[in-house]
């Protein structure tokens, strides 16, 4: 079953707004969630096999390590997932779970539609008598609607068993800090007492190595920074050139973020018909298209106490790059 929150109308209204926003403030920036058409996503998951990106390989070391401790801590039978894209990790998850004779149902939730029916199509075919209940929706709107009760269970079957929410990849970094405490108080808002909070997130570390995660070689990152630049060309009828831009990515060591850019390559002028709009760019001028926060074991901790989730454990790889850390609603 797929549910459905991004029909065509809301999803254009949304990014008209972020658009025309965005695009009249100084500096202009863009929300990153626009990254994810189909082509898009497809870049995303090449940007997680390179070299550089070592975010996938540490969390993914965690999961194969402690996937059986995870599954034994939280308790619950039902994995719902935000951002889940592929959702390939994931299944580290769910054969842990389903090891522990725990696994019923799976709830994967991404705004990119594609790419959600086909991991949910794949994971129900993979894992043969679970219940997937895909959603598509925007998580920074739709968490009300995270079905974590089984629509299908009978009105008077008892309560049911807990659920783990999850946020992987280093999501939750894409979010601004003024963003971050509305966001895990919805994701806290979604959960009952008793349910857990998976939560991945990188750490703070040498320049060199986060910088290069983010301006790899293969110029593959530039390519998925300036395709937002293709969504708004073939959603909003623009005409940005995309040989006029550069992607950029630098560390921002008092806010502990990267920051990723589209610079000007002359002056120019694209035109938005869709807003009947025209956005004037100075040669060497910088748009931000997303940030993406590292973070240190306390702040993980203390952001999610104050939504009402306490930590039960923190895990990291071998090299300290990566944290996954299981919280707890407590109340
Ligand atoms: N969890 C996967 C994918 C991370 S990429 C991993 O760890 O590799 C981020 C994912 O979040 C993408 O699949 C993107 O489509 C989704 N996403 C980004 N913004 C979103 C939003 N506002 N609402 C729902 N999904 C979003
Ligand atoms: C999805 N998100 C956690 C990625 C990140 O690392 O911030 C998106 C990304 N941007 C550039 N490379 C990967």
């Amino acid at each position: 079953m797929i549910d459905n929150w991004l029909d065509a109308g809301w999803s254009d209204r949304e990014l008209r707004a972020d658009v025309s926003v965005g695009l009249s403030s100084s500096p202009k920036e863009l929300p990153p969630k626009w990254f994810y058409d189909d082509h898009g996503s497809e870049l995303f998951d090449e940007i997680t096999r390179l070299d550089e990106y070592y975010p996938t390989r540490r969390e993914r070391e965690i999961l194969e390590r402690e996937a059986g401790a995870i599954a034994a801590a939280a308790g619950a039978d039902c994995i719902a997932e935000l951002g889940s894209g592929t959702s390939t990790k994931t299944r580290i998850l769910l054969d842990a779970f389903a090891a522990a004779g725990r696994l019923r149902r799976y709830v994967p939730f991404d705004n990119s539609a594609a790419t959600l029916r086909t991991a949910a199509g794949e994971v129900a075919r993979a894992y043969p008598g679970l219940a997937v209940h895909g959603v598509v929706g925007d998580f920074e709107h739709h968490l009300g609607h995270l079905p974590l009760d089984d629509v299908a269970a009978p009105p008077d079957s008892p309560p049911r068993a807990p659920a783990m929410v999850v946020l992987l990849g280093g999501t939750i970094g894409n979010f601004s800090p003024a963003r971050r405490p509305a966001f895990l108080d919805a994701v806290a808002g979604a959960m009952r007492t008793g349910d857990t909070f998976l939560l991945g997130t990188d750490l703070v570390k040498d320049v060199d190595r986060l910088v290069a995660a983010y301006d790899d070689a293969a110029g593959v990152t530039a390519r998925f920074n300036l395709n937002v630049l293709s969504v708004l060309n073939r959603r909003l009828g623009a005409d940005f050139d995309l040989d006029a831009f550069a992607h950029e990515a630098v560390f921002d060591a008092d806010n502990e973020w990267i920051e990723m850019r589209l610079r000007s390559l002359r002056t120019q002028t694209a035109h938005i018909p869709a807003l009947e709009m025209t956005v004037d760019f100075a040669a060497g001028e910088r748009m931000r298209t997303e940030i993406s926060a590292k973070f240190r074991p306390e702040r993980v901790r203390s952001e999610l106490g104050a939504a009402g989730l306490v930590v039960q454990r923190m895990w990291t790889d071998a090299d300290g790059d990566y944290a996954l850390t299981l919280a707890r609603r407590v109340l």
